[in-house]
């Protein structure tokens, strides 16, 4: 009887022996989350103030610029390479948003910039393998455009109502070309194609040709292959076109009738990026900036723009 009671009470001592160890480290891995969990938010803080340093960093470049002439010869072009911090990394670049098809144009531009932008799309579609390039500017335009009634041929709420589930078109303009996914036509292939060529800028814009890569430039005219227009921005000057007509007198362009009115050498859109690493955290802001007379933040985003 003694003996069972020693070895009962052995037992109990082992058992509570283990509990006691098992809770011990059940809430030291609490507590190392939560310590982990403390730091990421104090790092992620400190990351999101070294990435709107760099944000003003950019506003400080674009304010600094000439605004006579925008061009890949410029500072704000360079960007910044990644540069050590106390604990971290930074680093920032420009895209010139007006090197890029504004698809707001469709419903904010005058006349001559609508049948632009309509065209420019309509061949940059075509070129990412879209089946029907026209189908997909008109489902774009009625879903910028303020009413509910379809172009011929386009796509307004009585499309978007039989999805699952159900939505309802924008009717205004876009505040990031992912929008594309949500239109009608549009497949995951087509938007990865087209995204680094087209942009939603708050009102109607200009294709700045100092900065407008070969894809771009080619939609200018039916008439011009993407060779062709690698060529073009080869024998681009570092320093950007003296004149618009130094452009249009490019021998590939004879005949091709561009219509100077939505052409422009200087941008009033930039796009910064600033990458952001403190300790284990990273942030990558997206700050799209209006300049006129002022550099002014129109939009900002976290990871993608
Ligand atoms: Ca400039
Ligand atoms: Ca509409």
């Amino acid at each position: 009887m003694l003996a069972n009671q020693k070895g009962m009470a052995l037992i109990t001592v082992l058992l509570v022996t283990a509990l006691v160890a098992m809770l011990a480290v059940s809430m030291s891995f609490a507590q190392h989350v939560a310590v982990r969990r403390t730091a990421n938010l104090l790092e992620g803080d400190q990351a999101m103030v070294l990435a709107l340093g760099l944000e003003e960093w950019g506003r400080w470049v674009l304010n600094r610029d000439s605004k006579g002439s925008d061009n890949l010869g410029e500072n704000w072009a360079m960007g910044l390479p990644p540069t050590a911090v106390e604990n971290g990394v930074v680093s920032g670049s420009f895209v010139d948003m007006q090197g890029r098809i504004n698809l707001n144009n469709l419903v904010l531009g005058s006349s001559n910039e609508i049948a632009q932008a309509e065209q420019m799309l309509e061949q940059l579609y075509e070129d990412c393998e879209a089946d029907n390039g026209a189908f997909l500017v008109r489902a774009v335009a009625d879903w910028l455009d303020d009413d509910s009634n379809p172009r011929p041929g386009g796509a307004e709420d009585n499309e978007y109502l039989l999805h699952e589930p159900a939505y309802l078109a924008a009717n205004r303009p876009m505040t990031s070309p992912s929008e594309l996914l949500l239109i009608e036509g549009f497949t995951p292939e087509i938007y990865l194609c087209v995204k680094e060529h087209v942009a939603a800028l708050p009102g109607p814009t200009k294709i700045n040709l100092n900065t407008a890569g070969p894809v771009v430039i080619s939609t200018l005219s039916p008439g011009l292959s993407v060779a062709a227009a690698e060529e073009i921005v080869m024998a681009r000057p570092d320093d950007g076109y003296a004149s618009i007509a130094d452009f249009l007198a490019d021998p590939a362009l004879a005949g091709t009738g561009i219509n100077p009115d939505g052409l422009s050498l200087t941008s009033g859109y930039f796009m910064a990026r600033a990458r952001a690493v403190f300790g284990e955290a990273e942030v990558e802001l997206y700050t799209l900036f209006s300049r006129t007379t002022l550099v002014e933040v129109v939009a900002r985003s976290i990871g993608t723009y």
